[in-house]
């Protein structure tokens, strides 16, 4: 891709009204456009990102079992009456109504539409268990939309709905979402830690908040040291062996982590000193089990082996991609700009050509991209008539993992220079050693 025929709106300005790093630097990097208060447009370059975090997401959530469907954003009121939740959500629920008068909303969250899909299918724990979900726009009319994207009125969501036929059963579902969530925030490049969570009517300890750690989080976050070393569970791991996942569960809650509304002052303070950590930090996932509070007033049931009817047991599980592209780079900018993980980085590697329309640098330039592509690494190459200062301060916002220099000077000498963004190491090589030194191997 060239710079010179892409979408790419830098602001050289911070913007004022931006309070916390990743708002800023995604509106100087030109990835998001507020459209309305809590309401923005994702442009090209942040596009990708969110693409790129998506496609793990769902790819993580495939390994686990799960089955992706798509259900719409606009549901009918009277779902909601039936579970009771339509008077009871209040103002966050953006209410209208159609032509006909039919009262309708922009969905928040799924439970009664996948309850109502189930039921109108499902009858025999023969064909349990069930985990669906989708990654599909919410709204909820938020009193204080802030931070951009990472707490906006309108963002994406991975729900994912479990069905077991009873609370053993969807014990198991809950640990394979909690194992996923733990791959997928480590595949993103993030560091995340579950810590208990309010579980709602059903008490228990059946609902975790994945957490990662940054000084502008939201929420005071309060956990033992040694799960920021815990290995996390591999591609190989079996999701249909329930002995082992319950085993990851288990040591990944054998420590002390909790919100402030979970926090136990007490119990805290049993953790040796050296190893309390309170920081602040952001919810970028949250897992429930809910039982029957859906299926009972809603009617989903299922037949038993024995023949009877029971309500189906029933678990939500969500990701937040819009606020995962925020935290990413909450967890990894320097005061120059965002620092891309590789796994989310919306291109691989900037090619910053220091004199275009200078042959050799344009036919270098092209060589570079073709034989990176034919590498499965996609370039953005800076063609513009930019001074080169402006071209390296834009390489460094927009955080490519790799940048690769190409001017008259080195190629001179059969050489170009390759600057790793994050750690700002430099050396000179040839175009060949570039490429080997991006693409490997
Ligand atoms: N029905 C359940 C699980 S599917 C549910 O709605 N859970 S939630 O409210 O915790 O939201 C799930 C995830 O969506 C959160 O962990 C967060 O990552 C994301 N999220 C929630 N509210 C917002 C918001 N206002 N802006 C951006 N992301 C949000």
């Amino acid at each position: 891709m060239h710079l010179s025929r892409y979408f790419l709106p830098i602001l050289r300005e911070t913007p004022k009204d931006a309070e916390i790093v990743s708002h800023r630097l995604m509106l100087r990097a030109g990835m998001v456009r507020q459209e309305s208060a809590g309401i923005y447009a994702w442009l090209p370059f942040g596009h990708r990102v969110l693409s790129k975090i998506t496609q793990i997401v769902r790819e993580e959530q495939n390994r686990s079992g799960a089955l992706e469907l798509l259900m719409p954003t606009i549901q009918s009121a009277d779902l909601w009456r039936e579970s009771g939740r339509y008077d009871a959500y209040g103002k966050e629920m953006l209410r209208m109504a159609d032509r006909h008068e039919r009262d309708m909303l922009y969905g928040p969250t799924n439970e009664e539409m996948i309850t109502e899909i189930f039921r109108a299918y499902i009858r025999s724990y023969k064909q349990l268990p069930l985990n669906l979900y989708h990654i599909q726009w919410k709204f909820r009319d938020e009193i204080r939309p802030r931070f951009g994207t990472m707490r906006s009125r309108e963002f994406l969501m991975k729900d994912a709905y479990s069905f077991d036929l009873d609370q053993e059963s969807a014990r198991l579902s809950y640990n394979k979402m909690f194992v996923a969530y733990l791959r997928t925030f480590e595949r993103l490049g993030l560091k995340s830690i579950p810590m208990r969570a309010e579980s709602g009517p059903i008490g228990g300890d059946m609902s975790h908040e994945f957490i990662i750690l940054a000084s502008t989080g939201e929420s005071e976050v309060y956990c033992h040291r040694d799960y920021l070393d815990f290995a996390v569970p591999g591609p190989d791991t079996n999701f249909d062996d329930a002995e082992a996942l319950k085993k990851i569960v288990t040591r990944w809650t054998s420590l002390y982590a909790a919100t402030s509304e979970k926090h136990d002052r007490d119990a805290f303070a049993a953790v040796p000193k050296d190893k309390q950590v309170t920081a602040r930090g952001i919810e970028v996932g949250h897992i429930f089990y809910f039982g029957t509070r859906y299926s009972e007033p809603m009617k989903a049931v299922v037949a038993g082996p024995d023949g009877t009817e029971r309500p189906v047991h029933m678990g939500s599980y969500g990701i937040g991609p819009t606020r995962l592209a925020a935290a990413v780079i909450e967890a990894s900018h320097d005061e120059v700009g965002i620092i891309w993980p590789d796994a989310v980085a919306p291109f691989d590697v900037s090619i910053i050509n220091l004199r275009p329309g200078d042959s050799g640098c344009d036919v270098a330039c092209e060589q570079l991209e073709r034989a990176l592509a034919a590498k499965g690494k996609e370039a953005l190459v800076d063609d513009t008539q930019e001074r080169p200062g402006a071209k390296f301060a834009t390489a460094d916002l927009i955080g490519l993992p790799w940048q690769i220099i190409v001017g008259p000077k080195g190629l001179g000498q059969g050489q170009v220079e390759v600057k790793r963004r994050a750690t700002g190491e430099r050396s000179s090589v040839s175009i060949g050693d570039a490429i080997r030194m991006v693409a490997g191997g």
